[in-house]
């Protein structure tokens, strides 16, 4: 039987599933979607996944392919439920999936900005003016996760860990590219640390 396979990029948002299935104990294998050679837009993988991103993840069934961050964290929390990964309470959960949009809608976006300024705009001033707005937006958004979703801790939820962690993570990673010093927001820096420690999060790590 296939196993299930993660198609991944390092330093993507794709991180985020790679350590979830990690602290889920998962047997899966890793496939790399090499960005350099734009691999995400061969025909071979849009005809896995037509948006040409990553991440996605196939199951063992060797056709079901599932995509998007929040989906798949969600799925990889209730598929191996031993793991403990994600709340089971209806209004955890939901608090759970709103930290996960606000993160893949708000957060992911603003820092595409930086990068991805084409996707919005042929404008190359636009795609200045956009990458300009990256690290005010950016810490905007840091500001926010700090007062809302930090002020319990030490986890995202308060006091469990969960697949939430992993995905702040992965972003929190992405700060300092962006313009952003973690040590500014002492719950975030604190909670990326703490990540670190993790040997769920160095396996992923290890690219
Ligand atoms: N909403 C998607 C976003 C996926 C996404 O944008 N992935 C990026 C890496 S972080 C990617 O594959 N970019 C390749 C490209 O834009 O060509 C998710 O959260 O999974």
């Amino acid at each position: 039987m296939p196993h299930l396979t993660l198609f991944y990029a390092p330093h993507t948002c794709a991180l985020a599933t790679r350590i979830a299935l990690n602290e889920a104990g998962a047997d899966y294998q890793l496939q790399y979607v090499d960005f350099s050679q734009n691999a995400q837009r061969s025909g071979e993988y849009l005809a896995l996944n037509p948006l040409g991103r990553v991440p996605a993840l196939r199951l063992e069934d060797g056709s079901t392919v599932l995509t998007e961050t929040v989906a798949l964290l969600a799925y990889v929390a209730q598929r191996f439920p031993d793991a403990h990964l994600a709340p089971t309470d209806p209004v955890q959960f939901a608090r759970m999936q709103g930290f996960h949009s606000y993160l893949a809608s708000t957060v992911h976006v603003a820092h595409a900005h930086g990068r991805r300024g084409a996707r919005w705009s042929d404008d190359p001033a636009a795609i200045t003016s956009m990458q300009d707005k990256v690290a005010a937006n950016m810490a905007e958004c840091c500001a926010l996760i700090e007062a809302h979703w930090l002020d319990r801790g030490p986890w995202v939820l308060g006091e469990t860990f969960s697949v939430a962690d992993a995905y702040l993570f992965t972003i929190a990673g992405w700060l300092h590219g962006d313009g952003v010093e973690i040590a500014h927001f002492p719950r975030l820096a604190d909670h990326y640390q703490r990540m670190q420690l993790r040997p769920a999060v160095r396996a992923a790590l290890h690219d």
